[in-house]
């Protein structure tokens, strides 16, 4: 009985999913919610978030060296996007597989059915996003769902 409830928790996992600014203003959230249930997952949280500079530079700070990192973070700042806690067995890697690659138009050649080959523009407005691990999921998820801390975190930038 202690073995198979291990196994059954160890199961379950959690992802950060969220309808990018461009998938918002399309209006494909609810298309996007439907492949979502339809793929198995269960939505166990939702918010809607207008990213502020300060949380849209530390959400993708591991690309703060890149070139198309300014451009990533005013278009992530451009309008209100939709965080989702996805859960389901192998809900990291099989939401990832769900959204496609990163450039729309490779997904549109490579992987039709993908999120991002039906509703993306290119390799920066590609419609979702999706944890790339379980070390970025539980980052992700702290970041946009725990309110207060995000709060400080907006505040102690703007305060510099
Ligand atoms: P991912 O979202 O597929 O994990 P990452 O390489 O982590 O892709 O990049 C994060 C986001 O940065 C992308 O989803 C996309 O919006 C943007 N981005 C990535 N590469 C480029 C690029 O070459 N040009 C413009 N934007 C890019």
């Amino acid at each position: 009985l202690h073995l198979y409830a291990a196994a059954d928790v160890n199961a379950v996992e959690r992802t950060l999913a969220m309808v990018k600014p461009d998938g918002v203003s399309g209006s494909h959230v609810e298309a996007i919610k439907t492949l979502i249930r339809d793929a198995g997952f269960t939505i166990a949280a939702e918010r809607y978030w207008h990213f502020s500079e300060a949380v849209a530079k530390e959400f993708y700070a591991e690309h703060s060296e890149r070139g198309f990192f300014p451009n990533l973070v005013e278009f992530i700042c451009s309008g209100p996007s939709l965080a989702l806690i996805l859960e389901k067995e192998h809900a990291i890697a099989d939401w990832r597989l769900l959204i496609g690659p990163t450039d729309s138009s490779r997904a549109r050649e490579e992987f039709p059915k993908s999120i991002r080959a039906k509703f993306g523009v290119d390799s920066q407005k590609n419609c979702v996003h999706g944890s790339d691990s379980r070390q970025a999921a539980i980052r992700e998820i702290a970041l946009l769902f725990e309110q207060d801390q995000t709060a400080k975190k907006s505040m102690q930038h703007d305060e510099l």
